[in-house]
Parts: C-alpha cells; sequence; structure tokens
C-alpha cells in the first residue's frame, strides 16, 4: 500500500504526488528463482490451506465461486419467478456452466487412451562409467511418472484391442527432467517421421464414417501396410501376441531408437533401452482380448490401479544394450539408424542398469494422466540423440503437439509436467501463464538484473550438444542403402516364435486381412508375407480362400532369437487371479482352505456363486462371494477351481435359470461358458472329485494337460500354482485351423 494516498476526492485538496522513480534504475543481482512455482496464497483444489495436496478438492467447509464467493444454493437458476425465464444476471449460473462447457481438451491425436502411474526408479549405477546421466549413479532415486496408452484408439475407446502400447516415463531428475517416451515393441512402422501423418492416417478409423474404432483390422490399414514393405516388421509384431499384452504390468518397453550415452571424460557409447517387467511378458489370447473388449473395456487401466491399490506394486527393470559409436553406426550388419530394425539379444545382452517400481495411483485422472506432457527432447546430460530420422523428427512433433493439446506453451507449468530441478528461464508471458516472475531483464546479456542466471559449464551440469562430426553430405531427400531391407528381421522375428505362438501370428492376419474388402489389398499383403516365410503366408492364404503367392525377394535369413518368444519360460506368480466356482453345497472348509494357500502364495482367489452375499453362515465358517454368475466372466481369471459338487442331470437342457450346484438341477450354462472358455483359452483348471461332472457338462475331458484334480485343497493349489508358472497351458492350443 502506498504511504499516502494520490487519489483524488473531488472537494477535498489533492496532496503532492509522490516522486516517480525511474524503475529500472541498477541495483543488486536478485537470487536465481528456485523454480517457477507461483506462492499458493491458498489451495487451487479448494482444500483446506496447508493441506496435503492429495487432501480431497471438496474438503473445503463451504461451497465457493471460483473467486472464493461462499455460494447458498446451486440448484436453482435465478429466475423471474419460480416458472419464469432465467436471468442472465445469474452469475453463479453462468460461471459453473461456462466452465463445464470448457472441461475438454482435444485428445492426444495418437495414444490417446492411456493409465498413468507415479512411481520411483533407482539406479544400480551399472551405467555410471558410460554416462554422466546424474541419476543412473550408484543408489541414486529418481521419481516418476509413466503413462502406458494405446495408440490408435479414442480417448474413450477398449484397452485390449490389438495395438502397439505407449511406455513414457517421466523422470523427475535433479538435473531436470528426463522423458523416455517408448513402446512396447522395439520396432516403427516407418524409417522416416516425414511418413507418420500417412501411416496415422491410414490406421486410424475411415474418414466418411469414422469405423473401425481402435482397430487396424481395416482395408485403410492394409492398404497402407502393403504398399510400404518398411511397415511389415512393425506389423509382424503387432499381430503377434505382442500386440494383445495381458495386462500393462506385463509388457516389455522399448525406446526403439538408439541413443547416446556421454560419459564425464566426453566418451560416447550407442544405447538401445528395454524395460523388462518383473511380472514377466504375458499376452491375452485374442478371443479373449475380444471379450474383455465388451465385458471390462478399462481392463488394462483397472489392473494397473487395483494392482497398485494393493500393495502389488509392478516393477520393470530398466537395462541398455551397448554398441560402440562407431562412423558408420552399423553393429553385425544392422544400422543402428534404422527404426525398423532391432538388435536381438544374443548379439547384445540386455543390461541391467536399474529399477522401476510404481507405488502410487493419480489423484485425479485429468489433472495428471491427461496432462502430462512427453517429449523425446527434454533430455540430461549425457544421454544424448541419434541421426535416426524417425528421433529426428518426434524431436520437432512433441513440443508442437502440447500447444494445441494444452493450449499454449506454459504446460511445463502444470503440476505434473513440473520440473523437480530448479528452474530458471527466460520464457515468459503466453496463455496460462502461472508464475509470477521478477526482475526487469528476461533476456541474455543484461546488466540491469545483474548478469543474471548465468550460463553453466559441463563441469556444473550443463547440457553440452555431442560434437558430432558428419560427413560431407549433399542435401537430399533419400534414406542410406542400408534401410532397404524390409523382410530379414521380419522373418526372424516370425521364426523365433514357437509354433504355438507362429499359428497366432497366422490367425492374426487371417483375421485383419478377412476384414478387408477390398481383394486387391488381402493379395499384396499375402505378396508381401511370401517374402517373410512360405508357410505363413500359405496358411494365411488358405484361410482366405485365396492362392498364395511366390516370393519376389531373395530374403537373406538369420539365426533366431529365442529371447523374442514368450513361451517355454516361467514367471513369479503375484498378483495372478484364480476364481473358485462354487455354492452352498460345496465343501466349504476346502473352499477356504483353498483361498487361504492362494492367498500364501500371493494368488488372488476370487469366488464366484450363483448369488452374491455369503456361502454357508457369515460368521461362522462361511465364504465370501466376490463374483457371481451375471457379474463374472472367464477372462478376468488365469485359471479356476471348480468346487460346486453339482452332478447335472444328464437329460436337463441347460436353461438360463437353472441352478448351478442344485442336487439333480442342470448346469448353469453361465458357469458352463466360464469353464469352457477358461479350457479354449489354455488356462489351468483345478477340481476336487466332485467338481468333475461340472466339467463334464462343460465338455472338458479330465485326461487333457492342466486339468488337475486332487484329494485336498493344499495340493490342489500347489500344482495350479506350477501351472500358473507357465502362464498358459501352451500344448493345450489346438493347431491353427488355417494350416490344419
Ligand atoms: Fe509418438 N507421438 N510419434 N511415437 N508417441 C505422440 O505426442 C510422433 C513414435 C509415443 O503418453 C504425440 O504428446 C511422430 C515412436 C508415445 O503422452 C505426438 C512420430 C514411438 C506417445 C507424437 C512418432 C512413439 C506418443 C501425441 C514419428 C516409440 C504417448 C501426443 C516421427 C518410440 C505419450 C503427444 C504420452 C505420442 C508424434 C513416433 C511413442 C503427436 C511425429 C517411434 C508412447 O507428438
Amino acid at each position: 500500500m502506498p504511504e499516502e494516498s494520490n487519489i483524488h476526492i473531488p472537494g477535498v485538496p489533492a496532496s503532492e504526488p509522490a516522486s516517480l522513480q525511474e524503475p529500472t534504475t541498477p541495483r543488486e543481482p536478485l537470487p536465481p528463482k528456485p523454480d517457477q512455482q507461483a506462492p499458493e496464497a491458498v489451495s487451487p483444489t479448494g482444500s483446506p490451506t496447508g493441506a496435503p495436496a492429495t487432501a480431497r478438492a471438496q474438503s473445503g467447509q463451504y461451497l465457493t465461486t471460483a473467486q472464493g464467493l461462499r455460494l447458498g444454493d446451486t440448484d436453482h437458476s435465478l429466475k423471474a419467478g419460480s416458472r419464469g425465464p432465467i436471468l442472465l444476471q445469474d452469475h453463479h449460473l453462468r460461471e459453473k456452466i461456462t466452465h463445464f462447457d470448457h472441461e475438454r481438451i482435444p485428445e492426444r491425436v495418437v495414444h490417446a487412451r492411456g493409465a498413468g502411474a507415479h512411481g520411483v526408479f533407482r539406479s544400480y549405477g551399472t551405467a555410471a562409467n558410460i554416462t554422466r546421466a546424474g541419476f543412473l549413479a550408484k543408489d541414486v532415486e529418481t521419481p516418476v511418472f509413466v503413462r502406458f496408452s494405446t495408440v490408435l484408439g479414442s480417448r474413450g475407446s477398449a484397452d485390449t484391442v490389438r495395438d502397439t502400447r505407449g511406455f513414457s516415463t517421466k523422470f523427475y531428475t535433479d538435473e531436470g527432467t528426463y522423458d523416455l517416451v517408448g513402446n512396447n515393441i522395439p520396432v516403427f512402422f516407418i524409417q522416416d517421421g516425414i511418413k507418420f501423418p500417412d501411416i496415422i492416417h491410414a490406421g486410424k478409423p475411415h474418414p466418411d464414417r469414422e469405423i473401425p474404432q481402435a482397430q487396424s483390422a481395416h482395408d485403410t490399414f492394409w492398404d497402407f501396410v502393403s504398399l510400404h514393405t518398411e511397415a511389415q516388421a512393425h506389423t509382424m509384431w503387432n499381430m503377434s501376441d505382442r500386440g494383445i499384452p495381458r495386462s500393462y504390468r506385463t509388457m516389455e518397453g522399448f525406446g526403439v531408437h538408439t541413443f547416446r550415452f556421454i560419459n564425464a571424460e566426453g566418451k560416447t557409447t550407442l544405447v538401445k533401452f528395454h524395460w523388462k517387467p518383473k511380472q514377466g511378458v504375458h499376452s491375452l489370447v485374442w478371443e479373449e482380448a475380444q471379450i474383455i473388449n465388451g465385458m471390462d473395456p478399462d481392463f488394462h487401466r483397472r489392473d494397473l490401479a487395483d494392482a497398485i491399490e494393493a500393495g502389488a506394486y509392478p516393477e520393470w527393470e530398466l537395462g541398455v544394450q551397448t554398441f560402440p559409436d562407431t562412423e558408420n553406426q552399423m553393429f553385425e550388419g544392422i544400422d543402428l539408424l534404422d527404426p525398423t530394425k532391432f538388435v536381438p539379444e544374443e548379439l547384445a545382452p540386455v543390461q541391467p542398469i536399474g529399477v522401476m517400481t510404481l507405488n502410487a495411483n493419480p489423484t485425479n485422472y485429468f489433472a495428471e494422466t491427461e496432462q502430462v506432457a512427453f517429449h523425446p527432447g527434454h533430455l540430461v546430460p549425457g544421454i544424448d540423440v541419434t541421426n535416426d530420422p524417425l528421433l529426428q523428427v518426434r524431436l520437432f512433433s512433441y513440443l508442437d503437439t502440447q500447444i494445441s493439446r494444452l493450449g499454449g506453451p506454459n504446460f511445463a507449468q502444470i503440476p505434473i509436467n513440473r520440473p523437480q530441478a530448479p528452474v530458471n528461464d527466460m520464457l515468459r508471458d503466453g496463455m496460462h501463464q502461472q508464475a509470477v516472475h521478477g526482475g526487469a531483464a528476461p533476456y541474455r546479456p543484461n546488466s540491469l538484473d545483474g548478469g543474471c542466471p548465468f550460463l553453466a559449464g559441463q563441469d556444473v551440469g550443463a547440457f553440452i550438444d555431442v560434437p558430432e562430426e558428419l560427413a560431407a553430405s549433399i542435401k537430399e531427400r533419400k534414406n542410406p542403402a542400408s534401410f532397404d531391407d524390409h523382410f530379414s528381421q521380419v522373418r526372424l522375428f516370425f521364426r523365433s516364435l514357437s509354433p504355438v505362438e507362429r499359428d497366432h501370428v497366422i490367425q492374426a492376419y487371417t483375421f485383419e486381412l478377412g476384414k478387408c474388402y477390398e481383394k486387391s489389398i488381402r493379395e499384396r499383403q499375402l505378396a508381401a508375407l511370401a517374402n517373410v516365410d512360405a508357410e505363413l503366408c500359405a496358411a494365411v492364404a488358405k484361410g482366405l480362400g485365396l492362392p498364395a503367392p511366390e516370393a519376389t525377394e531373395q530374403v537373406p535369413d538369420s539365426d533366431p532369437s529365442p529371447a523374442l518368444s514368450q513361451v517355454g519360460k516361467t514367471w513369479p506368480v503375484a498378483g495372478r487371479v484364480v476364481g473358485i466356482l462354487a455354492d452352498g453345497d460345496s465343501d466349504l472348509a476346502a473352499v477356504n482352505a483353498a483361498r487361504k494357500a492362494f492367498d500364501a502364495a500371493g494368488i488372488v482367489p476370487l469366488v464366484i456363486a450363483p448369488a452374491g452375499g455369503f456361502l454357508g453362515a457369515e460368521n461362522d465358517g462361511g465364504v465370501p462371494v466376490q463374483r457371481t454368475y451375471l457379474t463374472a466372466r472367464s477372462t478376468e481369471f488365469d485359471a479356476v477351481v471348480v468346487a460346486a459338487p453339482a452332478a447335472p442331470a444328464p437329460d436337463a437342457a441347460p436353461g438360463l435359470d437353472a441352478k448351478a450346484g442344485a442336487p439333480g438341477g442342470a448346469a448353469d450354462p453361465r458357469a458352463v461358458l466360464l469353464l469352457t472358455e477358461a479350457y479354449r483359452h489354455a488356462k489351468a483348471i483345478g477340481t476336487w472329485d466332485s467338481g468333475a461332472e461340472a466339467l463334464a457338462a462343460a465338455g472338458i475331458p479330465r485326461e487333457t494337460p492342466g486339468i488337475v484334480s486332487a484329494g485336498d485343497a493344499e495340493s490342489l493349489v500347489s500344482e495350479l500354482t506350477a501351472l500358473l508358472a507357465a502362464h498358459r497351458v501352451w500344448e493345450r492350443f489346438p493347431a491353427s485351423p488355417a494350416r490344419a
């Protein structure tokens, strides 16, 4: 407040105005600002000042307007009489409706549907000799935010579609924010980012009717892919089980491009990033994925949030494949700048450099998961980009897209995007500016703000671009010849899979091409498959009812990479879900013993019964029911135990109102469906002797792999646990009908 008022009140003699001061008088330098955060006099969420950031936004005592005015009524608009028109002067109504009208922001042009989580990354320090990135030094812990996503679907689309998954990690390091914006597939559709609008326009719904949503099984996608052979590599991964992960928690992640590490001495090493899930790598089967899209379109999102809420924190090890930074940037004949190529782990092992644990769900989806803004150009000292032409275009695109998506250039000030390192930039003004910048000289050089802020040298953590020597070159629109091989790694991938995984690939191509109307597109894609593998091509052609074409290219063979297959390994069982079909006539003591044994193994047992509530007496050995026949579907479970003793009457036709387990009654068709699906999807099934008839009702032969029967609950649980470790009973999958 001015000491003396300068306001002139008519009739009162005005005092002399205070002498004006020169506003730009040089003065002592201002101390650097700790960060851009505006002081919070009151919580912007309306929670009591001083409450933790996670306090509920609605916990303040009185409802107010955005200006803090207390409200006495928010249910009735201001009207000219109770039956009269609403008055324009109703400022509360207008504020409430106007804000609502603008609640949505544009969804991401790709990767619109996603789920996020907070966590921490702990570095092993094993990479400290090849990078000077502070967060990769030994035992450094760095907060992270991760967003998983699908690529093609809209924000409200289903989770378990066949698609690539995004795997973006924001490391809030002391040296600035580092973003690793990767996918669950290590190769990409295109070699040069200039084609990104083409592949995305082809994959998105058709522009006339806007269908199909979140699908690649349509003409425009396969039109582009079949005309554009460099996309065959990524498409092959999509058609494999990798395209339908069981959970975000069971996906690998890849940085895709080759990046460059720089150590304290300035020595550079080329690296490829890998995230390895400690939970194991698992996928759905296609029919399961399709059912889930209807039963629970939020399957992956729910799975991630539930696991974190239950304290089963998912973990990934971060690893790198390392390559000498040679002049030609080739490794074993693979061009490290070609993003449609991967380097088999057998040629360059993945070396672990740290572990990430996701341990907290977002408090608010919009504020955090929707507004988080990743950018491959968010780098820290010790990590730099390469000349991969896909990465180079991404370096432009991500910053650009946030400006329209988040409404201006100040998105770094949104809480989830705020660096946790001191920020001292000279970026000013713009839409949604939150900071109140002091000082008079947001430019360099300046004398008015004492020359502040100063430039840093490498010794105090400046990012120094690698002084890369570039070969004399011609300005041209052209790829190097080493980008020309579009088939050898597609073949390498296919031939590295187990027979059952190859069958899934065959079925996926047959499904997707079967959804294309244009015969010429199907034929052209078959011609591409002929160059990949004759058996694959013939099987898909058979399924489509078309002749199999001959190969047109001489494609070199390479050694298979067993690391690519998900079959034949075992994984931890913690967090897997088992359904126990039971009813009032079940041996409830045995059901409870099984629940206890599953629980002890870290497996989640869910009891499925004809109706909710309790089986037996609530406080006397009863069993709580978590799912009913109406709410359960086999797709939620990794294995099923049949504890219902009911023998379906041999001559009773199953009817919808039949009660499962009723002595002498027909088996409930929903219980039968649950069992047949679990069987078809190669899941382990366990029974007590009494459950045998239920299996018979579902047409499940007892003497097949993965059907276990035991006298007591503990041995049953231990046999099922062993089967769960392999994820599925792989040998139960029938050979592809197209191959038969
Ligand atoms: Fe992206 N990509 N992309 N992309 N991408 C976006 O950025 C783009 C590419 C990836 O959870 C957009 O903020 C171009 C490869 C993920 O918020 C956009 C090219 C890889 C996410 C964009 C690529 C990715 C995105 C849309 C070719 C794997 C989700 C919204 C040059 C290494 C990030 C946004 C999140 C998002 C552009 C290729 C992964 C438009 C131009 C290769 C995981 O900027």
